[in-house]
This record gives structure tokens, C-alpha cells and sequence, in this order.
């Protein structure tokens, strides 16, 4: 087994103890941080098969989660560059009755190496939260919401169509994303950007504040 798959395979048993090393070592052979983070996004897809199918339950999800970040905070310092926020602000958050975070902090993660400032408001996010925080920080350009569930789609939509009805919207931009989303939901709900991964994510953030 490769120190990939080893570092995959760590991710998907929720061996939080050993996923750091492992990553350190896989880095010092020479693998590429991104080659790293997807063979634990795939891990992480192994899991929610397994979980789909009943062969494991939350509590594995939850120590294959925990695992994985053992792994990310390995990985930050060669993903992100360090710039210093001077491309703007961005708030970024799970949408609510989501706890979802993994997908958002890869996000948040990317944007802020993109140079942004990063709000993030955490997951489970009320609307009236990323209202709050616009307030404070009115030269905000860019809202970022995530969402894992398909059951929690209708909280993006309602905090999507409560951001378009803001007096400021023209000065803000939204994108929205996560696995169940869809550019045509984003289309549908008024968004102004979907992307699919963190790596468009920071991307699209930069060519929509620019
Ligand atoms: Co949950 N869960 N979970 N879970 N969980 C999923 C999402 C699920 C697909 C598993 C499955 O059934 N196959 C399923 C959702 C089904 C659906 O709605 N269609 C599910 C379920 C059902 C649930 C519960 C309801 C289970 C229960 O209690 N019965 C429950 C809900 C809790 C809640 O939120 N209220 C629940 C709970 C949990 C844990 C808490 C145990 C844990 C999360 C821990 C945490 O995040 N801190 C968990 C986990 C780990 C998963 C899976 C296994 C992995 C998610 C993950 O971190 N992936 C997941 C299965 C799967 O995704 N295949 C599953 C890795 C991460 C990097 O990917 O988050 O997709 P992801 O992010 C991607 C893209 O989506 C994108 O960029 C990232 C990659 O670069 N992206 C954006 C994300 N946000 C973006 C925003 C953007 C742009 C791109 O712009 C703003």
C-alpha cells in the first residue's frame, strides 16, 4: 500500500492519531498536498457509501470526520499561501440545521489563500447570522454558504432570497455549495455563483470580486 492509500485508508477508519504523520510522510515522499487531500475526500466518499448502506453509522462518520481534519491541519501550509486578505472580505458558513464543515473549511481554507479576509460563521448558520454579520462588515463582496444535505437546501434558499432582498445586494456577491448542489439550484434559488469544489471556489471568488 502506497502512503496515500495508507493515509486514505487511516482517514476511512477514523484513526485520528496516526492521519497526521502519515500525511507528514506522504508530503516528505514527495506527494503533492492536493494528491493527498482528494485520496481523503475519496476516503471520506467510501465512508458515506458505507454509511448509505448501513454498514457503518454516525458515530464512524463522525471519527472518520475528525480524522480527516488530523490530516487537513497537516496539509494547510502547503494548500494555502498565506496572503494577507487585501482581495476583500468574504463570510462564509453552513446553512442551518447543517453541521456539515469539512467541505466549508476547504472552502474558507482556499478563498483565504486567494488573499481574502475570511469570515467564517461556522456551521448550523440562522439567515439573520450572516444578516448580523454584513451589518458589521458592510464592505463585505462576497456571502459563501455550504450545504451536505438535501434537507437543508431549503435553509440555503431562504438565506439566499433573504441576502437578494437586502438594499445592498448590488455590492455583494453569493455563491453557494456542496455536494447536493446544483448549478440550476443556484440558478432557481438566485445565487450568483456555484462552483463544485474548494479549489473553484477560490477561483470563482476571485473573479467575481475582481
Ligand atoms: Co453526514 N451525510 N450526516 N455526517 N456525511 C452525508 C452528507 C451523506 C451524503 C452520507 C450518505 O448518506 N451517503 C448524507 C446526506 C444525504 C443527503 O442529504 N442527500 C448524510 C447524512 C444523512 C447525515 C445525517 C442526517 C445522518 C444522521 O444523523 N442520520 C447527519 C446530519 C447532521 C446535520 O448536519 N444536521 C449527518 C452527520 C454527519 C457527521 C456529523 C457525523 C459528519 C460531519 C462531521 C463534520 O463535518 N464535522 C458527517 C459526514 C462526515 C458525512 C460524509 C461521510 C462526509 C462529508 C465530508 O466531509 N466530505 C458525507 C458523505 C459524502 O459526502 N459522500 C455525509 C468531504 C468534504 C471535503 O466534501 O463536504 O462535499 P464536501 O465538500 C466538497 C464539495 O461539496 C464542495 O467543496 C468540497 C471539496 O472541495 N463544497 C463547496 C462544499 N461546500 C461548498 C461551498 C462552496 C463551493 C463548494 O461555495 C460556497
Amino acid at each position: 500500500m502506497s502512503k496515500v492509500q495508507e493515509v486514505a485508508k487511516a482517514v476511512e477508519m477514523g484513526k485520528s492519531k496516526i492521519v497526521g504523520g502519515l500525511t507528514q510522510e506522504a508530503l516528505d515522499e514527495g506527494t503533492s498536498a492536493t494528491e493527498v487531500l482528494n485520496a481523503m475526500i475519496d476516503a471520506m466518499a467510501v465512508v458515506g457509501e458505507k454509511f448509505k448502506n448501513n454498514e457503518i453509522f454516525v458515530p464512524e462518520m463522525l471519527v472518520a470526520a475528525r480524522a480527516m481534519k488530523k490530516g487537513v491541519e497537516v496539509l494547510k501550509p502547503h494548500l494555502a499561501s498565506g496572503a494577507a486578505g487585501q482581495a476583500g472580505k468574504v463570510i462564509i458558513g453552513t446553512v442551518a440545521g447543517d453541521l456539515h464543515d469539512i467541505g466549508k473549511n476547504l472552502v474558507a481554507m482556499m478563498i483565504e489563500s486567494a488573499g481574502f479576509e475570511v469570515i467564517d460563521l461556522g456551521v448550523d448558520v440562522p439567515t439573520e447570522k450572516f444578516l448580523e454579520a454584513l451589518k458589521s462588515n458592510p464592505d463585505t463582496k462576497i456571502v459563501a454558504l455550504s450545504a451536505l444535505l438535501t434537507t437543508t437546501m431549503p435553509a440555503m434558499k431562504a438565506t439566499v432570497e433573504a441576502l437578494n432582498g437586502l438594499e445592498n445586494r448590488g455590492s455583494i456577491k453569493v455563491m453557494v455549495g456542496g455536494a447536493p448542489i446544483t448549478q440550476a439550484f443556484a440558478d432557481e434559488i438566485g445565487a450568483d455563483a456555484y462552483t463544485a469544489d474548494a479549489a473553484s471556489a477560490a477561483q470563482k471568488a476571485k473573479e467575481l470580486a475582481a
